[in-house]
């Protein structure tokens, strides 16, 4: 998958090196099959009778899951990949000096890592993700000085990353995810400057700040994913130097400040999560990194809900990527304003409709659909249907949005005050106030009828979804509606 070799070159050296420790190499493939055994006898479960082939009547270079090298015969690759293993790794493993893939993902091997993997001085690729291992990362590992992939995600590992492994220079993929490890982001990160995929996210009470420089030493990141963590602190500038970056997902950790990134120059972001943070510092031009995304064309999502942003959403929302599934702002205190250049996106991305506009404000697309959800979109249709004037109007401004504009043109007229608004609907209004107790009871009924379905509107369109109308009385309420008007 990311292991990625010559063989060839593997064996050319291989056997350069050897080429006159020929003792060596007979005393070394008694120790690989002596290990290889080791390795067989910890493992208590084989449901899938994965090392059936384990066996005398075969070289254990013909071993299942074992490759050699061509000259030598000594294993330089195991690999079990989701093959329901059960049992500790065993340390003998360690003595398979020729080792450069340990491969035995999605298994359900437990204990701990063994130390003893710091001698496989040519291991390249460590994979243990996704198993049941506890215990902490040894220290040990970073001698493994040509590694160049750890994956020790969704395993029960425990303690602080050990910051020996900032020696492993070689590091282009780490992957720690979804562990419970404590204390700070190892400082080491810094010196992965190879690493492009950091996903360090669910990692229980994973803490700290990132360091302001982390984007100048991880230049070639393409994946950073620290969700659900208690990052705090500010977004480093640096990151914006990270040209090569597809993911960037900090949601749910305790990140301040401005979103002040400019991703101008991440032409392949594809995903930027950063909801459940405490973003936001009040300045109205807090939206801004917006516009630094209209080049983005593989932009897929962007969540930042939930956060303390206040501000104007600009009118380069309208410029995102074609590809947008995704869209979320809920959750802020941004201004109901829409830019106009936002229709022009409605007809391709079905998100930002559903978000802006229509969709209720407790969801934005990717979360739970609700009913109350449903009659608020219905209101707002409604009022859309009565008044003619889109959700997405340029009226709608500084925290003015079809809702309150017709709740306020509805309490004018009660109040029989002159209109707050001056506009065709508004007229439409004043004449319904104006035969309001007219003796011409059958064009009134009209009018009647218009303010009763605008009260509908209204009562389904409010902010709190439990204070909405139920579906059932709106329609009730509708079809009184209907018959008051079919009757004249
Ligand atoms: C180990 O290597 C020696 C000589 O290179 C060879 O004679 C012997 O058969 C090998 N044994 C195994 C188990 O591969
Ligand atoms: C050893 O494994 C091979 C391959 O699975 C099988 O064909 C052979 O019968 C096994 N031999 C013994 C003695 O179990
Ligand atoms: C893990 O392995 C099992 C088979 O043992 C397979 O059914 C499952 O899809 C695998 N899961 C992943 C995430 O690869
Ligand atoms: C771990 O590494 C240290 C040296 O850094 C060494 O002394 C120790 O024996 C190693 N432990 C194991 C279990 O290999
Ligand atoms: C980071 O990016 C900025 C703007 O693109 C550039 O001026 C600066 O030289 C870069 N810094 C490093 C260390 O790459
Ligand atoms: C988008 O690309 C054009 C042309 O390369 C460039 O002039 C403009 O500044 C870019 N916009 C952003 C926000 O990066
Ligand atoms: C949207 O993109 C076009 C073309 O790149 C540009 O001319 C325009 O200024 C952008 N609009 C906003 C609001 O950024
Ligand atoms: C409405 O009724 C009031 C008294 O109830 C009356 O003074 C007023 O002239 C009437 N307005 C219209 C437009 O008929
Ligand atoms: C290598 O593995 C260790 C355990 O990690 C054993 O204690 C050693 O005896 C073993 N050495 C050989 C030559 O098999």
């Amino acid at each position: 998958m990311f292991y990625v070799f010559s063989q060839v070159v593997c064996v050319i050296l291989i056997s350069l090196l050897f080429k006159n420790t020929r003792i060596q190499a007979r005393n070394g493939n008694v120790t690989d099959r002596f290990s290889l055994l080791a390795f067989k006898k910890s493992i208590v479960q084989d449901p899938q009778n994965a090392l059936a082939s384990w066996n005398d009547s075969l070289h254990f270079c013909q071993w299942e899951g074992v490759t050699c090298g061509r000259l030598h015969q000594r294993v330089t690759r195991i690999d079990f990949t989701s093959t329901a293993l059960s049992g500790p790794l065993s340390p003998y493993v360690a003595n398979l000096s020729f080792l450069q893939v340990l491969q035995i993902n999605n298994n359900s091997l437990y204990g701990e890592i063994p130390p003893q993997l710091g001698k496989l001085s040519r291991l390249k690729a460590l994979n243990l993700f996704l198993n049941n291992l506890g215990g902490v990362v040894p220290a040990n590992i970073s001698r493994c000085s040509n590694l160049q992939h750890l994956r020790v995600g969704r395993n029960n590992l425990v303690g602080k990353l050990p910051e020996e492994l900032g020696a492993l220079s070689k590091l282009k993929s780490l992957v720690i995810e979804e562990n419970s490890f404590t204390g700070r982001i190892p400082p080491f990160l810094g010196n992965l400057l190879r690493c492009k995929y950091c996903m360090l996210g669910e990692t229980i009470f994973l803490e700290g700040v990132l360091y302001p420089s982390i984007g100048w030493m991880l230049p070639l990141l393409q994946a950073i994913q620290l969700s659900d963590n208690q990052f705090t602190g500010l977004l480093p500038l640096s990151l914006s130097n990270c040209s090569e970056l597809q993911i960037f997902q900090l949601n749910s950790n305790f990140f301040v400040g401005k979103i002040a990134s400019d991703f101008g120059g991440q032409k392949n972001i594809m995903k930027i999560v950063l909801d459940g943070n405490n973003f936001g510092t009040g300045e109205t031009d807090e939206m801004n990194f917006i516009g630094s995304l209209s080049n983005c064309s593989n932009l897929q999502g962007l969540s930042v809900a939930s956060n303390k942003l206040r501000g104007i959403l600009p009118n380069s929302v309208g410029n995102l990527s074609t590809k947008l599934t995704f869209l979320n702002f809920e959750g802020n205190q941004l201004y109901g304003r829409l830019p106009s250049s936002i229709e022009v996106t409605q007809s391709s991305s079905v998100g930002l409709k559903g978000t802006i506009g229509y969709a209720a404000p407790e969801y934005g697309l990717g979360s739970e659909i609700s009913k109350s959800g449903d009659v608020y979109s219905f209101g707002i249709l409604l009022l859309e249907m009565i008044t003619g004037k889109r959700p997405t109007d340029a009226m709608f401004n500084e925290g003015l949005n079809l809702h309150k504009f017709v709740s306020i043109s509805l309490q004018d007229h009660v109040k029989g005050k002159r209109s707050t608004f001056h506009g065709d609907f508004e007229e439409t209004i004043e004449t319904t106030k104006e035969s309001g107790n007219g003796t011409t009871i059958g064009e009134n009924v009209v009018g009647e009828c218009l303010l009763s379905a605008l009260k509908v509107g209204i009562a389904c369109s409010v902010e709190s979804p439990q204070a909405r109308m139920s579906i059932a009385d709106v329609v009730f309420e509708l079809n009184s509606i209907r018959d008051t008007l079919t009757s004249y």
